[in-house]
């Protein structure tokens, strides 16, 4: 693949530095984001392995006393109006660190491990982290274990990464919303990307009312959410950062049996809970019952290198049908292509997402599928090239949509063209 298409994800990278952190992107998402700065520290680990670093300690820095990994940490130079819901609604935070009360997919002990190997410290980076990670990984365990089956619950969409997701929509309509309708609220997402492509008001409304109780019981995690969902993605992220502490451990000397047990029971729950016989589908703790809905959500266990193989062979073919791949063969939408949720441009209800590509080929990779790992990423590439490195991608024409010079994008181009 091409230098210029390295070099502009490189400008991103830098473009999209803050000088202790990198922003998704300048104008929608100016501040640092949970998921964000683990795939954001991969693609640094290749250019400058001190920023990879700094990038994981700077999201480590908002961890909560309980061991949680906020989904946003504010920049205190950005203004409040820049972003909602900013740091006054949240009013949370850590030694002075402003953040967010919610969590995202805990992909940072995976990214840790991966930006050591690229790093002269050696060790180092990875003693400083190791505790934090493990507090992260015991706050999923212990205070999110809803269910009580050894998953991690989600309490709000905005927790999945995957915020506007078809399988969303049944939970977050068993939401009551207040007689007197949602406090008023001023959604700043439109300013930079068509409504078009953003999530509706309903859903929002939903988003900020959820928050809002939840901020308001002190973020308590009492099993008592009007939302509390097993994420199948969410959870094998979870388990695939597993192993990597597992081999954190090993390599600065700490035991690292805990973490090969933790990773057994996750995997076991996650076959237990999730798989239906068919495919790995959310499960709804409010009714108990799994959201049958195809989405990319269900494709999230390839990550889980102890899959029995003809569960791996199952989600790949499921990957490469018409649900999830174009006839043009541009990457993999986020939502099934054939149901009638299914929308091109809107956020995550069907565009192609560089991240999860690159996640997803990981995953194949890791089950010895190896051609269509690659495929995967090339077509990634191809969309990336064509139509520049945006956040998301029109599944049927390979457009590019939402928030432009995006951090990820740029990330998962970086390390698919290094790695
Ligand atoms: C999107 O989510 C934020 C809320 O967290 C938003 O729409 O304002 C999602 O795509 C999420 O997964 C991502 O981490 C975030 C920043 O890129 O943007």
């Amino acid at each position: 693949m091409t230098a210029p298409l390295a070099d502009a994800a490189e400008a991103v990278l830098a473009g999209n530095w803050t000088g202790e952190s990198t922003v998704p992107s300048r104008h929608q998402y100016p501040h640092q984001w949970g998921w964000d700065a683990a795939y954001i520290a991969i693609g640094w680990s290749w250019i400058d392995a001190g920023r990879a670093a700094a990038e994981i300690e700077s999201i480590l820095r908002g961890q909560w006393p309980d061991g949680r990994v906020p989904h946003i940490v504010f920049h205190p130079g950005v203004p409040e109006g820049e972003y909602f819901p900013g740091p006054a609604f949240w009013a949370g935070g850590v030694d002075g660190v402003a953040t967010s009360g919610l969590t995202q997919p805990p992909l940072h002990a995976r990214a840790a491990l991966e930006v050591s190997r690229r790093s002269d410290e050696g060790d180092a980076f990875l003693r400083r982290v190791f505790g934090r990670l493990v507090a992260q990984h015991d706050y999923l365990a212990g205070r999110r274990n809803a269910g009580g089956g050894g998953l991690a619950a989600i309490v709000h969409p905005w927790e999945s990464g995957l915020d506007d997701s078809p399988a969303w929509d049944e939970p977050l309509a068993a939401v009551d919303l207040p007689a007197e309708g949602v406090a008023p609220y001023e959604r700043r997402d439109r300013r930079h990307v068509a409504a078009s492509e953003r999530p509706s008001d309903a859903a929002y409304d939903r988003f900020v009312q959820l928050a809002r109780v939840y901020r308001d019981g002190g973020y308590a995690d009492d099993g008592q959410s009007a939302f509390l969902v097993e994420d199948p993605l969410f959870n094998a992220i979870w388990l695939w950062s597993t192993h990597a502490l597992a081999e954190i451990a090993g390599l600065i000397g700490e035991d690292a049996g805990p973490y090969r047990d933790a990773a057994v029971r996750i995997h076991e729950a996650l076959m237990t809970r999730l798989w239906d016989g068919e495919r790995f589908l959310p499960r709804d703790l409010r009714t108990d019952r799994l959201i049958d809905r195809r989405t990319i959500l269900s494709l999230g266990p390839l990550l889980d290198p102890q899959l029995p193989e003809e569960v791996a062979a199952a989600l790949a073919a499921e990957l490469e049908s018409p649900h999830f791949r174009g006839p043009g063969g541009l990457g993999v939408a986020s939502s099934d292509l054939l149901a009638p949720t299914f929308e091109r441009r809107r956020y995550w209800r069907g565009p192609v997402w560089a991240n999860l590509n690159w996640l997803l080929a990981r995953g194949l990779r890791q089950h010895g599928l190896v051609r269509e790992a690659a495929d995967v990423e090339q077509t990634t590439l191809s969309l990336v090239e064509h139509a520049g490195i945006r956040e998301y991608y029109d599944p049927v024409t390979g457009d590019g949509l939402g928030a432009e010079d995006f951090s990820w994008t740029a990330a998962a181009v970086i390390d698919i063209l290094r790695a």
